[in-house]
């Protein structure tokens, strides 16, 4: 990993606020696009946040600096992430199921469908069936895409389907979902139209969906 890289990664572990802005500069300087910093210097640091959380040797506070951490050079990243300029090809609704609190890897998610001309609503995270239900009679969208990071919580995606049936809304949209302990089979069984393991590839679903591909 070149140096710039290592000391994003490493920013990113110790929350170091005040350093990573100037360093995704750094590292946009020497020509790193804005894809291999996030794969290659800010996804290294979260890597290795998640294994020490899970060791007992870093705790929330620690992780949600972390966190915040990655959002800051997200926020510089995201323009050139993006940058399309395409007409629309569709909506895409976007949230984190109830219970969970994770929203970085969905926010990406929001930022690549955005790349790709879609144009996104983001409804947070920790959004009940209901909450879902609300913004598609409102927004209308193509596409509704639900982010879970919990075991604990990908029953949630389950839920939202079924109330979805219930509302009679289900055959309006095409359901993705996405997030670390979700899989392909997981999709399947809770009868969601399809899964994607990264931003990129959810991007990809989201075109074929419409028919953009
Ligand atoms: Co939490 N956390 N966390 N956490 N946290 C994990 C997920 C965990 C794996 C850590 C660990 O133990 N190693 C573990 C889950 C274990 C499990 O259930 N399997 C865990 C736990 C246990 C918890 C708590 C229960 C801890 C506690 O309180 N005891 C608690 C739960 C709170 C809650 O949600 N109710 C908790 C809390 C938190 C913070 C709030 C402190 C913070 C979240 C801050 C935030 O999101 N704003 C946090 C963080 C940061 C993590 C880790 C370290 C990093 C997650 C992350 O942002 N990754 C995480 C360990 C890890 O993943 N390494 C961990 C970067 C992000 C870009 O990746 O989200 O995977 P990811 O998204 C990817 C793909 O998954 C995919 O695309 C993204 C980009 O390529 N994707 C989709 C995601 N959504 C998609 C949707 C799609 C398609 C693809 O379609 C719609």
């Amino acid at each position: 990993m070149s140096e710039i890289l290592e000391a994003i990664a490493t920013a990113v572990i110790e929350g170091d606020l005040d350093a990573i802005a100037d360093l995704t500069d750094d590292a946009l300087d020497e020509d790193l696009s804005a894809q291999e910093i996030l794969d290659n210097g800010l996804m290294v640091g979260m890597d290795h946040v998640g294994v020490e959380f899970k060791a007992g040797n870093m705790f929330v506070p620690e992780v949600l600096r972390s966190a915040k951490t990655m959002q800051e050079s997200m926020i510089i990243l995201k323009p050139l992430l993006v940058e399309s300029g395409s007409e629309m090809v569709g909506k895409v609704l976007l949230g984190t199921v109830k219970g969970d609190l994770h929203d970085i890897g969905k926010n990406l998610v929001g930022m690549m469908c955005e790349g790709a001309g879609f144009e996104v609503r983001d409804i947070g995270k920790d959004i009940d069936p209901e909450g879902f239900i609300e913004a598609i009679k409102e927004f209308n969208p193509d596409i509704v895409g639900m982010s879970a990071l919990l075991t604990t919580t990908m029953r949630a995606m389950e839920n939202t389907i079924k109330a979805l049936e219930e509302a009679g809304l289900r055959d309006k949209v095409k359901v993705m979902v996405g997030g670390a302990p979700v899989t392909q089979a997981f999709a399947e069984q809770i009868g969601a139209d399809g899964y994607a393991s990264n931003a990129a590839s959810a991007a990809d679903l989201a075109k074929q969906f419409v028919g953009a591909a």
